[in-house]
Formats: structure tokens, C-alpha cells, sequence
């Protein structure tokens, strides 16, 4: 059975509005997907569910800068003091040939910090986020003291938040604070492994310069997908991180062969590095009915992949990241976790 930790401040965080096809849509990443999952995890038997710990800031400020968190802290109340109505979304940015130096006014910080405008802050957006890592962190020390099966139900997800970034949905990132949390608690070396369907950017570039996390992620293409500017096959790393860093992008139509194909290799390479604790930064937009994406996995497919990873014998982690199409993600995420622990 696995233990699920999990936070109703999760709540705290629902924009009315994402930018959307050139509207305001309610957002894909709302609160029932956490209550779609919740359901299916009791239905199931996972009936062990705790609440997070205090949150460990000085965990979070290993993988976050200080000028980041500071902004985080105080974004909503400075768009409100200037007598904004709306909620808080960028409009200008730092693009090419301009500087990198973050100015003092909201709109200029918003830009300085986003890394895509679908993703508003609101009054309790920075609460939210805190819980979430919270979750992740909690989870984490869980699977140190050696609880096999954990399931960190993180909302909103992290995977696309970088140092000093926001966006695609994530503001602090859970996947990349529970690695750290291992390395903190004596692992020497942690291995993230994003089946998310968006490349997971945030966490590419917060250890794309160290050997101590091994990165994977498996995902849409990003010359067709989200996020775009990062995760493509050719980015392995740099420095003393070179290797450490594998991309799979995959093109629009990819189906369970070719994804477990992926997923295949990227076993083989993590059995190779041989580390002390796997996260897998779980995302289930995979699916073949995501609303926002384009890859065909089937429900089935979801429990055969828990059972490959079963198959790494690893520590493992699950951490909550992305999936939209919501009546059937607590389904799709429970395939994988009841793939995983063998009772299917
Ligand atoms: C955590 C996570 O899964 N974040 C994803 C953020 C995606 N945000 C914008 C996606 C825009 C996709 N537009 C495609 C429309 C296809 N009909
Ligand atoms: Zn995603």
C-alpha cells in the first residue's frame, strides 16, 4: 500500500484565468484533479494519508535563489498595491539582446521570473507552493527511512520552475527539493526521471551542471510541445554534469511502443549510474485524451510502466506533476503506482 502525503492548501492556489488560444479559460491545472486522485487512491486501498511536515526553507534555498523566493513571497501583495483588479500575469520580458537585471516594478519582476504567461499568481499562490514542496519534502524523508511506497500528491506541480523561474503551472520545484532532500539525508546519488509529457525544464537546468543527479525526461518534442525552448536530445549536460542529462522527445501521435522504448534506455541508464534514491517526477498528460497533449498512452499502458519501474529496484519517490484530462487522472496515476507495487 502505498503512503500518499498530501495538503488541502493545495486549494489556496486556482487562478480563475490561463491564457489559453488567445483567451482566459478556467485552468487545466485546478484543484479536482487533486480530488480525482484522492478518490482513486481510496478506492484502491492507499488509505494511508498524512500531512506534510514544516516546510524546511533552507532545503528550498538549496535549489531556489533567495531573490526568487523573495519575489514569490511578495509578488500578489505588490500587484495589488498598485491597484491591479486581475490577477498577477507577466506581459513584458527579458528576450534577446536586452538586460538581465530585475527592475523594481511588479510588471518588469513578473517577466524577469516567468517562463510562460498561462500561469497566474494569486493570493495564495505562494502558501500553496510552499505546501506542495512541503509534500515533497515529507515524501522524501519517508522513502530515507526506508517506507517503500510513497506517493507525494504535490499541487501545483514543479517540474518547470528553474532557480529563478515560474511557469507551465509550477512556482517551487517539488521534484528537484526531494532530490536534494536525499543528498542532504547521505544519498550520493539521485536519479530524476520525468514521464511527464512536457520536458521538464525546471529541473534540466537546476542540475544541468552537476554529477550528483542524474536527469531523464521523456516528452513531447519541443519543436511541438511546451515548454519550447528546452528538452531537446542533444542537451547532455555540461561541466562536471556532462552525461547526467538525457532527453527523449518524442513527436506528436507517439504511442506506448515507442515511449516504452524510451523508457527502456532510460532504465538501462539509471541502472548504470547506480543511485541510492529514484524520483519520478509523475505526470500523466501523457494520456492519449490530455486536452493539452499530444502523445497515446492508454490507461493500461500506465500500469505496465509502474511495473518497469518496479522492475529498477530503487528507493523510489513519486512525485505529482502534470495531467488534464481530469476525470481520468486519478485512474492513470493509480495504474502506475498499483503497477509499481505489484497488486494489479
Ligand atoms: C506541469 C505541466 O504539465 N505543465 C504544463 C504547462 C502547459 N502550459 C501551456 C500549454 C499550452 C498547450 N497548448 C496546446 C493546445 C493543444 N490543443
Ligand atoms: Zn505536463
Amino acid at each position: 500500500m502505498f503512503t500518499t502525503i498530501s495538503s488541502p492548501d493545495h486549494r489556496l492556489h486556482f487562478p480563475e484565468g490561463e491564457l489559453a488560444g488567445g483567451q482566459l479559460v478556467r485552468p487545466y491545472e485546478c484543484p479536482e484533479r487533486w480530488d480525482y486522485i484522492h478518490n482513486s487512491l481510496k478506492s484502491a486501498g492507499h488509505t494511508d494519508l498524512r500531512k506534510p511536515d514544516v516546510l524546511n526553507m533552507s532545503l528550498v534555498e538549496k535549489i531556489h535563489t533567495a531573490a526568487y523566493l523573495k519575489f514569490l513571497e511578495n509578488a500578489w501583495h505588490e500587484w495589488q498595491k498598485e491597484g491591479f483588479t486581475g490577477e498577477a500575469i507577466p506581459t513584458v520580458f527579458p528576450a534577446r539582446r536586452m538586460q538581465q537585471r530585475e527592475p523594481v516594478y511588479i510588471d518588469g519582476k513578473l517577466g524577469y521570473y516567468a517562463m510562460a504567461v498561462e500561469t497566474a499568481i494569486t493570493s495564495g499562490t505562494w502558501q500553496a507552493a510552499k505546501s506542495s514542496a512541503a509534500v515533497a519534502a515529507t515524501a522524501q524523508k519517508l522513502v530515507t527511512s526506508s517506507t517503500s511506497e510513497v506517493f507525494a500528491l504535490c499541487r501545483p506541480p514543479g517540474h518547470h520552475s528553474a532557480s529563478d523561474l515560474y511557469g507551465g503551472y509550477c512556482f517551487l520545484n517539488n521534484a528537484a527539493i526531494a532530490a536534494q532532500g536525499f543528498l542532504e539525508d547521505g544519498a550520493k546519488r539521485v536519479a530524476i526521471l520525468d514521464v511527464d509529457f512536457h520536458h521538464g525544464n525546471g529541473t534540466q537546468d537546476i542540475f544541468y551542471e552537476r554529477d550528483d543527479v542524474l536527469f531523464i525526461s521523456l516528452h513531447g518534442d519541443p519543436l511541438h510541445a511546451f515548454p519550447h525552448f528546452l528538452g531537446y536530445a542533444d542537451e547532455t549536460g555540461a561541466g562536471a554534469g556532462e552525461g547526467y542529462n538525457v532527453n527523449y522527445p518524442m513527436l506528436p501521435g507517439s504511442g506506448f511502443s515507442l515511449w516504452q522504448s524510451a523508457l527502456s534506455d532510460a532504465c538501462k541508464t539509471i541502472t548504470e549510474y547506480s543511485p541510492d534514491a529514484l524520483v519520478i517526477s509523475l505526470g500523466v498528460d501523457t494520456f492519449e485524451k490530455d486536452p493539452i497533449s499530444f502523445f497515446k498512452l492508454t490507461s493500461a499502458d500506465f500500469t505496465r510502466y509502474g511495473e518497469q519501474l518496479a522492475s529498477l529496484s530503487l528507493p523510489t519517490l513519486f512525485v505529482m506533476e502534470g495531467g488534464y484530462a481530469v476525470e481520468e487522472i486519478g485512474t492513470n496515476t493509480v495504474n502506475v503506482l498499483n503497477g509499481f507495487s505489484g497488486s494489479v
